[in-house]
């Protein structure tokens, strides 16, 4: 029997594919769809403290090999995330949910996360330091000292498990630098990677998106390799217990078996699920199963982390 179960802090999730940020997750509507999906659990659009309209449109836009978005964090504030997953806690008490969160600022973020402390929400909290689109803010997690300060005050006051959204790193000093700061925290997991901030796209001699003349943050088939290598560097340099979890290029379910291999522990679909829908979960899970079976592994911490290197 082959299972694609798994854990993220000591709670359980049976399959280990879920949606990424920003995709199927703004609204109720789109999260109900998730959470009857195969996929193992949802995480909610990056909720602020006031609800945002975001980027004028078009700010998405699928594309051969991947999608490229200025979306501007757009969502509906803060309560009607945390609101829903309280009221999903009574009817679902055994499955376990994410909440994405971040403030326009240091201070908000910190009275978001003050608001979950306080809350009875049980599940895992993804802090986002890596949202490339919010004109004259700078991803958060390209500064480390602000970085480490942020966490610093974080963990003064919040209890709960919580994990940090990562932008994609590009040099191996700088994932030294990184690792060297989220192991002083007792985070639970980092999620690596958000979209490659900043690209752009051309066709018919125009861009295709309107925010910020047309850069955007760059996601799907085109991201894989540089998702795969922030996924592996980390899972080689992060305390056993900070887990990772995949995201970036995952279409098919080799794609996600090679996330496993790096060391993911979940895996997130966000372009895919963009371009197919909820169906991409069944699709995914069935065609990593096959893999795994023809294989001989039962479980993914059979062959998790287990990269192979060339002497
Ligand atoms: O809303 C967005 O523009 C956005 C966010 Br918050 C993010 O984290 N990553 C992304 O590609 N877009």
């Amino acid at each position: 029997m082959v299972s694609t179960q798994t854990q993220i802090a000591g709670f359980s999730f049976d399959n280990c594919l879920m949606n990424a940020a920003g995709v199927a997750c703004m609204t109720i509507e789109e999260l109900e769809k998730v959470k009857q999906s195969a996929a193992g659990t949802f995480v909610t659009k990056t909720a602020t403290l006031q609800a945002r309209a975001g980027n004028p449109e078009p700010r998405y836009q699928d594309v051969p090999l991947g999608s490229i978005n200025s979306m501007g964090l757009p969502n509906h504030g803060l309560d009607y995330y945390l609101d829903y997953l309280l009221d999903l806690q009574k009817i679902e008490p055994d499955r376990t949910f994410f909440l994405s969160l971040v403030g326009l600022s240091p201070e908000e973020t910190h009275t978001l996360l003050k608001k979950v402390q306080d809350s009875d929400f049980k599940g895992l909290t993804e802090l986002n330091l890596s949202c490339p689109n919010v004109p004259g803010k700078p991803q958060i997690a390209y500064d480390f000292e602000m970085t480490d300060k942020i966490l610093s005050d974080v963990f003064d006051y919040f209890t709960k498990p919580l994990g940090i959204k990562l932008p994609p790193y590009f040099d191996i000093v700088h994932f030294d630098q990184a690792a060297a700061i989220f192991n002083k925290f007792p985070l639970c997991f980092v999620n690596c990677v958000n979209s490659i901030g900043n690209g752009l796209y051309v066709e018919d001699e125009s861009v295709v998106i309107r925010p910020k003349n047309g850069f955007g943050g760059i996601g799907g088939a085109y991201i894989k390799p540089t998702a795969l290598a922030n996924v592996h560097a980390f899972y080689q340099r992060l305390n056993p217990t900070i887990q990772i979890i995949g995201t970036g290029g995952v279409l098919t379910g080799r794609d996600a078996f090679e996330h496993i291999l790096c060391g993911a522990s979940m895996v997130q679909v966000g372009t895919t699920l963009h371009k197919e829908g909820v169906g991409s979960f069944e699709r995914i899970t069935e065609e990593l199963k096959v893999m795994m079976a023809e294989k001989g592994y039962e479980s993914i911490e059979d062959f998790r982390g287990k990269l192979n290197h060339l002497n």
